[in-house]
């Protein structure tokens, strides 16, 4: 594999031709390309310089989608009720409470990470120096200390993250791992915030979703089941799917293309996963999402363990990743 390091971006390729891009600004992936082709979707009007979350390829969401059930009863009180639970999927923190100031999805994705080097990926490794450029594993560290004094403020945990970004012939794999170096137990959440490219939105599929629950943002956090075995996006669709056993793919399909396979999504670690596109609408009123009608051109599914919190005892370590199969 070659490695460069340019102006805060690391990138890595294989001999095979595959290549990946991370930004050490959040360690955000912004590019996966398989044979010369992209594979993550990245809004045109993305910011890069580290102004704001880059609009696409892997944002990292960490420590908190929402807020800790202890922190939420506190300010909840005894009405811990359904309201309360659409708060903990979706609801922005309620007013003065320790993670009110942090920024919508947490810090990690709008933090400057450490690259803290290349390693050809454990199984590479094991099989021997030939098969070490079959894969090539880059790691990316952030830590409390590193944090700004705003943040630190706000979430006074001190942790360890270490976020693995992989690549195989034909697999991207992400994983993060989290760990609890201080003396009090802290909760958090993690979702890998994929952005997918996609050819037309009206043709894809997405798989082995169906009879599982999801929390429905657009209809007020309410839960429902989902009943398409291959749902199609045809509005502003943001879902929370809850509790999916990670040994089943999530399949990303070509309906018209006979149902050709796309995408698969395996995770570990992670139960839950999102589904979110914004439609036209929302597209409109992001002012970093670009062209308006990219909303056909990108499908966000996203692993993750958002529908809960990891409770991390001090001096523990949690781990959880995705990897992604593309154009099978
Ligand atoms: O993961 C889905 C979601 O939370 C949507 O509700 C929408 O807010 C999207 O992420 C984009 O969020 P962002 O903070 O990146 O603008």
């Amino acid at each position: 594999p070659t490695i460069s390091i340019k102006d805060n971006v690391v990138e890595a390729s294989l001999p095979s031709g595959e290549s990946v891009t991370v930004q050490l600004y959040g360690a955000t992936v912004t590019s996966w390309k398989c044979n010369g082709q992209e594979q993550l979707f990245l809004s045109q009007k993305a910011h890069l310089d580290g102004s704001k979350p880059i609009r696409g390829g892997i944002p990292l969401v960490f420590p908190v989608r929402s807020i800790p059930p202890a922190v939420l009863a506190k300010h909840h009180n005894a009405h811990a009720d359904a309201d309360a639970d659409d708060i903990q999927v979706f609801g922005p923190p309620p007013p003065n409470h320790a993670t009110s100031s942090l920024p919508q999805h947490g810090f990690a994705r709008n933090s400057n990470w450490e690259f803290l080097g290349k390693s050809a990926s454990e199984s590479a490794e094991t099989a021997g120096k030939a098969k070490a450029d079959l894969a090539v594993k880059l790691d990316f560290g952030l830590s409390h200390s590193m944090l700004t004094e705003e943040s630190r403020k706000s979430w006074p945990f001190e942790f360890g993250l270490v976020y693995s970004v992989t690549l195989t012939k034909d697999t991207l794999e992400t994983s993060l791992q989290v760990r609890n170096e201080g003396k009090q137990n802290f909760e958090f959440q993690v979702l890998m915030h994929t952005y997918f490219d996609i050819q037309d939105i009206s043709n894809v599929r997405v798989k082995n979703l169906e009879s599982k629950i999801y929390a429905d943002k657009t209809r007020n956090g309410s839960s429902h089941t989902e009943t398409s075995a291959a749902l199609a996006i045809t509005e502003e669709t943001d879902r929370v799917y809850k509790e999916l056993d990670p040994a089943v793919p999530i399949i990303i399909s070509s309906a018209k293309d006979d149902d050709k396979p796309l995408f698969s999504i395996t995770r570990e670690g992670l139960t839950d996963v999102v589904v979110w596109n914004p439609w036209i609408e929302k597209a409109k009123g992001m002012a970093d999402f670009g062209p308006d009608e990219a909303y056909q051109n990108m499908l966000c599914v996203e692993a993750g363990a958002v529908s809960g919190w990891q409770t991390l005892e001090a001096g523990e370590a949690w781990e959880g990743g995705q990897s992604i199969k593309s154009r099978l």
